[in-house]
């Protein structure tokens, strides 16, 4: 077997097969490979066309048909399938070879392994890729991590097969170990946040307009024409406009509305929790699924709670769409905010030295979140590297700050209208918290000190201090 491949897969299902499909039409040799050999032949046969593929049945026979240094993409399901290939192929691979997760690991998993392969002469790239199968074949985002070596040789070819934006490729090195598949995570918490942010707006805009799905898929088709401008936007236009055929009813009126999850987004708030970082957009979003299918829960207060809600009479239907608009929007930078904030903090902790504006420059095309104002993102973090805060960038305050009406007004009328909006309420809770002169934790503090003893600070003065309150009540340096 000659080492002719530039490059392997080995996992062939929607992902891999496509990314191998990609590489192929890239002009790429592409050694190919499957636990069962079936998807492999499939492949061959169905894509041969598509490139130069080099198929082989066992893990000996593909490491052994790519050119060293070898380059070899794994894109089998997350967890335990990933450390059963990466023992398999261990064996047989030599000193500076590079494996590449590709598939949706998550982070410490990618630090584990990045540390065993390493220990091994091995080099570990754990790479975020997203936009689906659609994406892997016509060019994903891509977000690897590992050591910066290895993207020296492997960040030529990625940067070839991702999606590009005004010629700038959707692919860099985001940081060393887990950097890529953090990247990932929280790409995907955005992801449950700007979903649930659309569903409420499609739900104030049913309630409030009394509108079927297909005349609000109509004001989305507009909004998809503005500062929105996005893919969730554009497919959410074409959903509610879809016409199930077997009812002749609306699509969306059809389907269960029960959302399912496959785990970024409860991973990127249990880290978001470990960091203390508020990402309430995507908390809420995670939580909002997770009330969807409680079923039990919804039966019983359904039956057993009242909504003592007006009847909604929105009187200015254009005025009224453009608040629910604006307040998307406003939303939507907080929920961007927050995950950048997210990611800061990672970072930080872990000396990632992760480039904010590079990871919005990179969401741009292929990825399921891409969006025209990510180009605003790159920008504020262009502006200044370090800004403490996405959403205090004079871009978003301004435009933002033009929508608070708006906001407040939406948010107060799903309030007294009875139409729940967790992610829309939240992020006006979370902007006016974060410019708040003056919080109640002062109040906390001092609870803290009350009952635990737990020590206060003071405005007036430096230091920490406690209160003896069971019994004078003098204070004492603590
Ligand atoms: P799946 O996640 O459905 O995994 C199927 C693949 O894993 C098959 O090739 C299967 O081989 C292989 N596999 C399994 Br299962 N257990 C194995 C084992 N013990 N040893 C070797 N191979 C094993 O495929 P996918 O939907 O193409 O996704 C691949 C990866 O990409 C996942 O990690 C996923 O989370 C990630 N991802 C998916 C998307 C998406 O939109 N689907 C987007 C971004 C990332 P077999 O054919 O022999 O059963």
């Amino acid at each position: 077997m000659s080492a002719r491949a530039q490059i392997g897969v080995t996992g062939l299902a929607v992902m891999g097969r496509n990314l191998a499909r990609n590489f192929a039409r890239h002009g790429y040799t592409v050694a190919v490979h499957n636990r069962s050999y079936a998807k492999t032949e499939s492949l061959v046969a169905d894509h041969g066309t598509d490139g130069d593929f080099v198929p082989s049945e066992s893990t000996a026979d593909f490491v052994a048909s790519i050119a060293r240094p070898r380059k070899i993409v794994i894109m089998v399901k997350a967890g335990g399938p990933t450390d059963a290939v990466i023992d398999e192929l261990i064996p047989h691979l030599e000193e500076g070879d590079v494996v590449i997760d590709g598939g949706n690991a998550h982070f410490p998993d990618t630090i584990r392994r990045e540390r065993k392969l390493a220990d091994l002469g091995l080099h570990f790239v754990g790479m975020g890729v997203s936009g689906g199968e659609e994406g892997a074949l016509n060019g994903p985002s891509i977000m690897p991590g590992g050591p910066k070596e290895s993207y020296a040789t492997l960040g030529p070819i990625l940067e070839d097969i991702s999606a590009k934006v005004d010629g700038v490729p959707c692919c860099t090195w985001v940081g060393p170990d887990g950097a890529g598949h953090f990247v990932k995570m929280v790409h995907n918490g955005i992801e449950y946040a700007d979903m649930q942010l659309i569903a409420e707006a499609y739900d104030l805009l049913r309630h409030g307009l009394d509108a079927d799905a297909a005349e609000i898929g109509k004001i989305f088709e507009e909004w998809n024409a503005g500062d929105l401008e996005s893919f969730l936007i554009e497919i959410t236009a074409d959903v509610l406009q879809h016409v199930d055929a077997e009812t002749g009813k609306a699509f969306v009126d059809v389907v269960l509305d029960q959302a399912e999850q496959k785990g970024t987004g409860r991973w990127t708030v249990q880290n978001a929790l470990d960091l203390g970082v508020p990402i309430t957009g995507i908390a809420e979003a995670t939580f909002a699924r997770a009330l969807s299918g409680s079923v039990p829960q919804r039966e019983a207060g359904r039956a057993a709670l009242a909504s003592d809600a007006g009847t909604w009479d929105v009187t200015d239907r254009d005025a009224f769409v453009e608040d629910v608009r604006l307040a998307l929007y406003a939303s939507k930078v907080v929920a961007y905010s927050q995950g950048f904030d997210q990611i800061a903090a990672a970072s930080a902790e872990s000396g990632w030295g992760i480039d904010r504006g590079a990871m919005a420059r990179i969401w741009r095309g292929g990825c399921i979140i891409r969006a025209k104002f990510l180009n605003r993102i790159t920008e504020a973090y262009e502006r200044d590297a370090d800004l403490p805060l996405l959403i205090a960038d004079p871009y978003f305050a301004d435009i933002v700050g033009k929508g608070l009406q708006a906001w407040r007004r939406v948010v107060s009328q799903a309030a007294l209208n009875g139409v729940p909006t967790p992610a829309f309420s939240s992020s006006l809770a979370y902007y006016d918290g974060v410019r708040a002169e003056r919080l109640p934790a002062a109040l906390i503090q001092a609870q803290r000190d009350f009952f635990g003893a737990h020590t206060y600070r003071r405005v007036d003065k430096d230091g920490t201090f406690h209160t003896e309150w069971s019994g004078d009540r003098t204070e004492h340096d603590a």
